[in-house]
């Protein structure tokens, strides 16, 4: 019986482990460590990306690393929602942190905009499920008009 059962598994197991490359965890997720919806930044801010339940490695990593790990994206005044089933788009909507950066130094003109995290495989795609965080709404400080003197 327990014979049986181990050789009917076993493939089952590799097979199942075949498919989870890419596929990060239910609990896995990327986020804002240092900024949420509604909050008024400067013209220059250093934003921190948190990610937790997978990891972080450069794009076009060839090794095992790359079934466990990815890239950040930050989406500036995505309009819509991103093509999830191939290679973000490097233009002015997609900030792409090819070397496995997870802080970067935002210069925004002043006003209202969105921002959101998306993780990218080693192709830049997004993972299946995607790993991205709430899209968010800042407001970058209009310093001249903030009473500060010049
Ligand atoms: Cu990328």
């Amino acid at each position: 019986m327990n014979k049986l059962k181990t050789s009917i598994l076993l493939p089952a197991l590799f097979f199942a482990a075949d498919a989870i490359a890419h596929s990060p965890g239910e609990d896995a997720r990327v986020y804002f460590k240092n900024l949420k919806d509604g909050d008024t930044i400067s013209t220059s801010y250093k934003v921190k990306f948190g990610i937790e339940g997978y990891g972080i490695v450069p794009a076009g990593t060839k090794d095992k690393r790359r079934h466990t790990a990815g890239h950040h994206h930050l989406l500036v005044n995505h309009p819509g929602n991103p093509v999830m089933d191939e290679p973000l788009p490097h233009d002015k909507n997609y900030i792409h942190f090819d070397a496995g950066e997870t802080e970067t130094v935002l210069t925004l003109p002043p006003g209202k905009h969105t921002l959101q995290l998306l993780l990218g495989d080693e192709t830049h795609e997004p993972l299946e499920p995607p790993l991205i965080s709430e899209k968010i709404t800042i407001t970058v400080q209009d310093q001249r008009r903030s009473g500060k003197p010049e």
